[in-house]
């Protein structure tokens, strides 16, 4: 009997996709290739272990798969070895853990409230519990990345390996610093380039590749592939990091999702993803000028990837999730963000955190990303005004319907 609840419940999701400007930073339309597959019979197939290396028969075919996707992930990162394994970001930064570490050794990682990520060492984190972490932050000053800092802390806590890479930082980083910081006191280096992964493969960001011992990463952000995570490593890893990720924390690979991200790397060796990072990168650009010009004050000024952090308290006081709820109520989604230094919670935090992948795969282009940051900036003068909301939210409903999901199909 079909579930026509749930089927309810995605026809309400697809509308909701359809209808709101989606700004979340992490997130991203995949093509219909990739829907298909993901959505595909290989989700039937059990496939424990490696290709050519398998706990069940019957993997000939999905031996191809991921193999394939293995080899085409080496090529798009100029990388020696490939782990596609790996169900998430979480679980791909775990398996490199285990790899390079042993329970309780010391890590530095970069601090969630500073545009870190909960694996980078939270507390709360299996990072944060399984190993001694130490975190750098940013200038108080510049709210970027200090590198005489990060090799002072280096240097006083000597950890066994250093953490590059952040869900919620605006600028490039510089990953070779990081590898001479990490030389210098013998650590290793893992870099997360989940954020900036399809920047990367369009060649319009530094590739971390060749300065790490580990690269990790999630396939759905800017790389616009399905949920999931990988991993990159020098060859002397290879052996360990696949044993770290099968046996070592997970079962059953989900070979759909493989093939999926197969599909992935091939859309991301083609010349139009090219195109599009471009414009994923203009739009930040013309996104952070024009919230400027409303107003608004743009964590370090301005960016240089795909995100924008947005200080809503200090010029506005309104909290960040008062202003995620102002404008969900507008159709327009983002999160809530801490910015260096919030004094608030992290459940309330003084900012927003703004991406442009989505709406870009979706065609919006400059003109419309001035728009958006002019009804963000009506939104809050009149949040209190419910007609004037309304007015917004048809203006912004009127836009959606010219820029359709389906673009993608
Ligand atoms: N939760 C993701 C993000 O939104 O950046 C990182 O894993």
């Amino acid at each position: 009997m079909k579930d026509n609840r749930i089927y309810e419940l995605i026809e309400l999701e697809k509308n909701r996709q359809q209808d709101n400007i989606e700004l979340i930073a992490s997130e991203n339309y995949v093509s219909k290739q990739i829907l298909d597959v993901t959505g595909s019979i290989l989700t039937n197939k059990y496939a424990e272990g490696y290709p050519n290396r398998r706990y069940y028969g019957g993997c000939e075919h999905i031996d191809s798969i991921e193999s394939l996707a293995n080899e085409r992930l080496c090529t798009i990162f100029n990388a020696e070895h490939a782990n596609v394994q790996p169900h998430s970001g979480s679980q791909a930064n775990m398996a490199v853990y285990l790899t390079a570490l042993n329970i309780g050794d010391r890590v530095l990682g970069m601090d969630l409230s500073a545009g870190g990520h909960l694996t980078h060492g939270h507390k709360l984190n299996f990072s944060g519990r399984l190993y001694e972490f130490f975190s750098y932050g940013v200038d108080p000053k510049t709210e970027m990345i200090d590198y005489d800092n990060v090799k002072m802390i280096a240097e006083e806590v000597r950890p066994k390996l250093i953490v590059a890479g952040a869900s919620a930082y605006s600028r490039f980083i510089d990953y070779a610093k990081f590898a001479e910081i990490a030389k210098n006191i013998g650590a290793l280096l893992m870099v997360d380039m989940a954020h900036v992964a399809g920047l990367i493969a369009a060649g319009l960001h530094p590739n971390p590749v060749e300065y790490a011992d580990f690269v990790t990463t999630t396939t759905h952000k800017t790389l616009r592939g399905p949920r999931g995570g990988a991993i990159l490593c020098k060859k002397e890893f290879a052996n360990s990091l696949d044993k770290n990720v099968f046996p070592g924390i997970q079962g059953g690979p989900l070979e759909h999702v493989i093939a999926a991200k197969a599909v992935c790397f091939y859309e991301a060796m083609q010349s139009d993803f090219i195109e599009y990072q471009k414009q994923v990168l203009t739009n930040a650009k013309i996104f952070s000028l024009a919230l400027k010009d409303n107003g608004f004050r743009i964590i370090t000024g301005n960016t240089d990837n795909h995100l924008l952090l947005v200080d809503t308290k200090s010029t506005f006081d309104i909290t960040g999730k008062d202003t995620e709820r102002l404008l969900d109520s507008i159709l327009i989604t983002c999160n809530k963000n801490t910015i260096p230094f919030d004094q608030e919670k992290p459940m309330v935090t003084s900012g927003i955190r703004l991406g442009t992948p989505a709406m870009t795969t979706r065609g919006f282009k400059e003109p419309e990303f001035i728009q958006v940051a002019k009804w963000i900036r009506m939104a809050i003068d009149n949040r209190n005004n419910v007609d004037a909301l309304a007015v917004i939210k048809q203006e912004v409903l009127k836009l959606t319907a010219k820029f359709p999901v389906s673009v993608r199909f």
